[in-house]
């Protein structure tokens, strides 16, 4: 069985996000999805609509994510290859070259990001509505 990981907000969950976890999953067999937490959201200077929960159980409910686990640090992706057994490590590619470190650990993969959507422009078109 072929273990693919990824990782992100997922926040107001859009197109675009289900548009990667489908050519993630497509990777191999399982797909983990390592969920930024409430409090790792901070650091990485987001903050999220949704709760870590609310976004949980809404992954939960894709067809193409096998397990969800909390991202709470930047370091964890090294632990998180061994400890769930990861072939494959997949993000959007505004992340490219960010995560190469991993390679000598398992496939690297950047997916296109789906263009013309985002969080950020979801968030700001509803409030100049
Ligand atoms: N994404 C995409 N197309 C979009 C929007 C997002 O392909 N239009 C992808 C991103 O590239 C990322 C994933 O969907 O791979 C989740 O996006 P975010 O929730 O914005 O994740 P991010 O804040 O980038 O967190 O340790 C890594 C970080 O946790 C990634």
């Amino acid at each position: 069985m072929k273990r693919v990981i990824t990782y992100g907000t997922f926040d107001l969950i859009h197109y675009g996000h289900i548009n990667l976890l489908k050519r993630a999953k497509a990777q191999g067999d399982y797909l983990v999805v390592a969920l930024s937490s409430d409090k790792f959201n901070e650091g990485k200077g987001k903050k999220s609509y949704f709760t870590y929960e609310e976004r949980k159980a809404m992954l939960e409910a894709i067809r193409y994510v096998d397990m969800v686990i909390p991202e709470e640090n930047w370091e964890q992706k090294v632990t998180d290859i061994d400890k769930y057994d990861i072939d494959v490590f997949v993000m959007g590619d505004d992340w490219k070259g960010k995560f190469d470190f991993l390679a000598d650990k398992c496939e690297v993969v950047y997916l296109p990001r789906t263009p013309e959507i985002s969080t950020t422009k979801i968030k700001d078109e509803l409030h100049n509505k």
